[in-house]
Order: C-alpha cells, then structure tokens, then sequence
C-alpha cells in the first residue's frame, strides 16, 4: 500500500517484535473502515494466561513451531501430547480490557492469547483484512495457525491482510496481545494512567474488492475557494478512473490515476456551508474507483493561525475545552463504545465546550466521528509521554508509525485541528531533535492541520516562562502547570505573570487540582471540593493576563484510574482531578468552569 507525501508504509515495516523472529507481515491502515461492510468479529472469545509466553517458545527459548497458535485439537482417545486447549478456555468480552473483566487480571501485565472460530464464505476476485481498531501493547495474529501480522502500539487501529489464509466454512483467529511496558515502547514505562490490556476495541473482517481505494485525503484549501486532495486506489492501473463526488453540493470530479494509483482532485467549494462548532454541517462524500465505492461523512473548514491568533474559517476562535481520557465512565475500564463516547462529549458540551483535547494517545474512532457531527474541536495526541528514549532511533521509528496510523484513520475529520506530538517531554537536544522531526513528519502527512505539543514551563519566582525550544518547530504551544497543586498555593495565581518566548497562540494544556467527590471543608484544606474549585477561581482570573491565551484544556473531565495514585480514602488507585467523579458525582469546579465557559469571562479570541 503507498501513501502519498511520507511514507507509511516504511515505517509500519520496520515494526519488529522480540517475540516472533520469523518474517512479519505488516499491517496497514484502510481509511473509512468503518463505513465499509464488515463482519464484526466482536462477542466472547476464548483466552488463556501466559505469563512466560510459553504458548511461544520452548524450554530453551527458542520460536516454537507448534505454539498455541495452532489452535491444536487432539482427537479424544488419542496419545498426542497437547498442553492447552482454547475450547475448554473461559471467555473475555471483545471489546474490552481484560483487567476490568476479570478480577484477578486487574493488575495483569504480560501475554494473553485470545482465539474465536467464524464463519466465512470468500468471495472470488475480494481481498479480506482483519481489523483491529487497538490491541494494547503488542499483538501477533493468525488465522488458522498462519501468521498474518504483528503490530506494537495500544491506541492505534491497523488492518492486515487474511486473503490467503482463510478458507470456505469455519476458521478461526488468534491473538497473542502482550501489554508488559516497555522501556523503549511508546509509551515508556511510566506513565499516569492505567496500562489496560487486551483487545480493547472492535474487531471485524473486511471485504474490499481487489482494487480498492485504501487512502484519500480531502479538504478545504487555505482561501476556502475549493476542495483538493487525492484518492489513492490499491492494486489500481494507470488510467483508471476515481471519481469524487458531494451529491447534495452538486459537486463530482474524474480524475486518473498515476502509475502509482495516486489521482489528485478539485472540486469547487462555492456555495458549501463551511464546518463549525456552531454549525457542525457534514456532506455525505462519494468515492469511487473501479470496482469499489465508498462513503464517508466530512465537513470542510480551515484552520490556521495568524500570529497569536487561531482562526477557523478565517475567524478568530476561542477554544474552551476540557482534557479527556479515554476512561469509561461508571463501568470503568477503556472507553469503546457508543455510550462512553455520549456520556464523555455531552459532559463537555453541558460545561460549554467548544473543543476537547484527547489525551494522551488516539481515542476510539467514535469518539472523532461524534466531536464531527456535534461540532467539537479536538487535539489528537500520540502517547510520547514524559520521559521517552529520544536517543533511541528505534523509539522514534515507534513513534512515526504511531503518528501515521492516527493520520491515516483521522484525516477525514474536520473537528481534529490539532495533531500533538508529544506530552511533558524533557527540553534535552536529543528530545528537540526527536520530536523536529516528528513535526515535519505530521507536516509531510498533513499539512492542513496545526502541530502542537504540551511544553512543560519553567517557574521563577512566581513568574512563569514558557522557553522550551521545542516551541520554534510548533504552530501552537500547549503549556502545562499546576500552581495550587504541584507548586504554592491557588492565590499564587493572582500575581504570577506570564512570559512566552514564542508570539505563537498559547492553549493552556492542563491546569488543575484533586478533589474527591463529597469531600467538603475549608477551601484551604487540600482534597476538598473547595480546595480544588479555589484552583479553578484563582487560575480563570488569571488566564485573562496572558496576552497570547487562545485556549484552555483544564486536567480533566472525569477522575480516572492511575496506579501511580495511592492516598487510601482519596485516590484508591484514581486520579482525582477530575471535575466529575468516575461516578458520574459533578464536583464545585465543574460549575465555576461551567459559568465561565457559558458567560464567556475567560479567553479572547485575538
Ligand atoms: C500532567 C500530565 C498528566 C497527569 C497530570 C497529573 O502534567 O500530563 O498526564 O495525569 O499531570 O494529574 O499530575
């Protein structure tokens, strides 16, 4: 599969696994998978517990070539020596982490294999792709007892190719998922969230013709005058025809396609309703090469910035958002469906926000599609997180391909504006270096949309300064701090003065305190709900004194599970600067923010 601008396509190749040495298939990502005619393979699938991979390896540690992934059935009666049996295994739910399943699996970090049958009926001239919308940390598949693939990172959807290996009738798949952290992973070893592991979100089979197109990219052009991009179509010939057409704009283009499958197309864009938060219009779009047909749901917008103005649509914007986790609320566990995603945005919009930012790795893809049709903006995030090896070119390899899987499945949304490389990292040389160079990736990949990170800022005195030289390669800065939590006191807030040393626009990433929901005292006393909205009184008062403020992210919508977080009777193993409980409990914070949001006190525009 080719990518136009950077390539994909080299970067999912060099994914290499210390688990498997033989030859890795690698995986790809198909865009608008969802709109396409799947087989949905999620439900109960059968799983076993191997910590010391032995269902891989022998007793001297060598690949073994009868692993479980063979998925062996002696006949009964028989003397065939076979040490597991998937049919006689228990069950996990797909989609879902396995730690909130089963309770002795909460704290679980190592390998799991998973196995279902299906039926499948191939049909002639059809190519077939498991999906796999993520699989955390690292996942190698077969289809009945053949390898297909493997694939590292935890948020990210791929796809790999089974034409070959399925049959007519019953087959079956199996997934050793392994979410041991890792020091050269991405993210590293610490991180302050739950390392939930398993298949966490859907996973289906897909169909798509022989030629097929696996990647587009449409959108609006700088002076809002027409649409451009290009359809790239699979196993296409030079020559052949792709159509693109808006059916309610009246709008359709024919282009061909190159030697490489690539067509580029214009359309006309007057007379479009432009995509906004207050008017979150979407056009059904047609995509059709021959033999293959496709629909998506896009809106069309610019976003750009002018000095330390964000404009969209050629207007300066506001951005009051809130940060999010991808923690399911009431049940716990990773978000992955329809309701998380309803529960999660309708509390952003009830506290009147009109953009999110998704931290700290690509979220399910529901969760892009509802901020499209409900018009909130969004930052996407990859998960280089604190203090990842920069020096590590393999880490950085890791990286790219998590970038270029986030791309690939999400360039089709209009309400993603920002794509972040990075959280909080360390300002070393060999960081900058690492993470330049992921900024040009995104640029290379997606040259429309802003690149960003969250800074850390470095405190003198009160006075804050925001130096990072990460910040020359950015179009936006994010800039995290804490004061009244990590460092003084709420009142701090009062007197600090901001110093940036970028005239670039400035979201304040994160800012924030813990409160445990209920807990009431004197807005002094730490943990209280008074304690934590005294935070957010101080800190609004003094988002209007930094002259480059364009947008706000506070940490966070909703308390959510951290291992790093132990105070017994306050966190029990939760992050507490949530503006609502996990249980859904609204704490004092969350209606100072609110009536600031809706009344329009905090932030200018320009
Ligand atoms: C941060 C991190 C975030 C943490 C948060 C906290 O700066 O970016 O991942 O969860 O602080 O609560 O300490």
């Amino acid at each position: 599969m080719k990518f136009t601008g950077w390539n994909l396509l080299v970067s999912l190749c060099l994914f290499s696994s210390s688990l498997l040495t033989q030859a890795q298939p690698a995986p790809t990502v198909i865009a608008d998978l969802d709109n396409r005619a799947n087989i949905s393979l999620n439900g109960d699938w059968h799983f076993m517990v191997d910590p010391y991979a032995s269902g891989l390896y022998t007793f001297h540690h060598e690949v073994k070539a009868d692993g479980y992934f063979l998925n062996a059935q002696p006949k009964p009666g028989s003397a065939d020596l076979v040490e597991y049996d998937f049919s006689k295994s228990p069950t996990l739910k797909v989609p879902g982490d396995w730690n909130t399943q089963r309770e002795q699996l909460f704290y679980y970090e190592g390998l799991i294999w998973y196995e279902r049958g299906f039926e499948f009926n191939p049909k002639a001239n059809h190519r077939t792709f498991l999906h796999i919308g993520a699989a955390n940390y690292r996942s190698m598949i077969w289809i009945n007892g053949k390898h297909i693939c493997d694939h590292e990172g935890g948020f990210t959807g791929f796809d790999c190719e089974a034409t070959q290996q399925l049959h007519a009738g019953t087959n079956f798949v199996v997934m050793a998922v392994d979410n041991t952290r890792l020091a050269d992973g991405v993210p590293t070893l610490n991180t302050d969230w739950w390392n939930y592991g398993g298949i966490t979100r859907d996973v289906s089979l897909v169909d798509v013709p022989e030629r097929f197109i696996d990647q587009y990219d449409l959108r609006l052009n700088r002076a809002r005058t027409s649409i451009e991009g290009w359809v790239h179509v699979e196993g296409a010939m030079q020559g052949e025809a792709v159509t693109v057409a808006i059916p309610e704009a009246r709008l359709s283009v024919t282009a061909s396609l190159d030697a490489k499958g690539n067509a580029t197309v214009t359309l006309p864009a007057a007379g479009l309703e432009f995509w906004s938060p207050e008017h979150p219009k979407l056009y059904r779009v047609t995509l059709a090469a021959d033999g293959d047909k496709l629909e998506d749901e896009m809106g069309f917008r610019t976003i750009e910035t002018d000095g330390t103005k964000i404009l969209l649509n050629g207007k300066p914007i506001f951005l009051r958002g809130i940060s999010i986790h991808a923690e399911a609320p009431y049940r716990g566990g990773r978000a992955n469906n329809d309701k998380d995603v309803a529960t999660l945005l309708g509390w952003a919009r009830e506290l009147g926000c009109n953009y999110v930012r998704l931290v700290h790795y690509p979220h399910d893809e529901r969760m892009t599609r509802a901020a499209d049709r409900m018009g909130i903006l969004v930052w996407s995030e990859i998960p280089v997180y604190w203090a990842e090896h920069f020096d590590d070119p393999a880490v950085l390899k890791k990286a790219q391909q998590q970038l270029g899987e986030e791309i690939a499945r999400d360039r089709d949304k209009a309400s993603i504006i920002l794509w972040s490389i990075a959280n909080e990292t360390p300002a070393t040389a060999a960081r900058t270096q690492f993470l330049e160079t992921l900024a040009g990736n995104v640029r290379a990949l997606d040259s429309t949309r802003l690149v960003t990170a969250a800074l850390l800022v470095r405190t003198e005195g009160k006075d804050k300064f925001i130096e990072d030289p990460l910040g020359a390669s950015l179009d936006v800065i994010g800039a995290n701090e804490y004061i009244g939590w990590y460092e003084g006191r709420p009142e701090d807030a009062d007197t600090t003065a901001w110093h940036s040393a970028y005239q670039k626009p400035l979201i304040i990433s994160e800012f924030g305190g813990g409160a445990k929901a209920g807990l009431h005292g004197a807005a002094t006393e730490r943990w209280t709900e008074e304690y934590q909205a005294s935070i957010y009184k101080h800190q609004l008062g003094m988002f209007n004194r930094i002259p480059q403020l364009r947008g706000l992210s506070p940490w966070i919508l909703m308390d959510f599970r951290s291992p790093v977080r132990q105070l017994p009777g306050v966190q029990d193993g939760y992050n507490r600067k949530g503006l609502i409980s996990e249980k859904g409990e609204k704490k004092q914070a969350f209606f100072i923010l609110q009536k600031a949001y809706r009344e329009g006190t905090v932030g200018k525009p320009e």
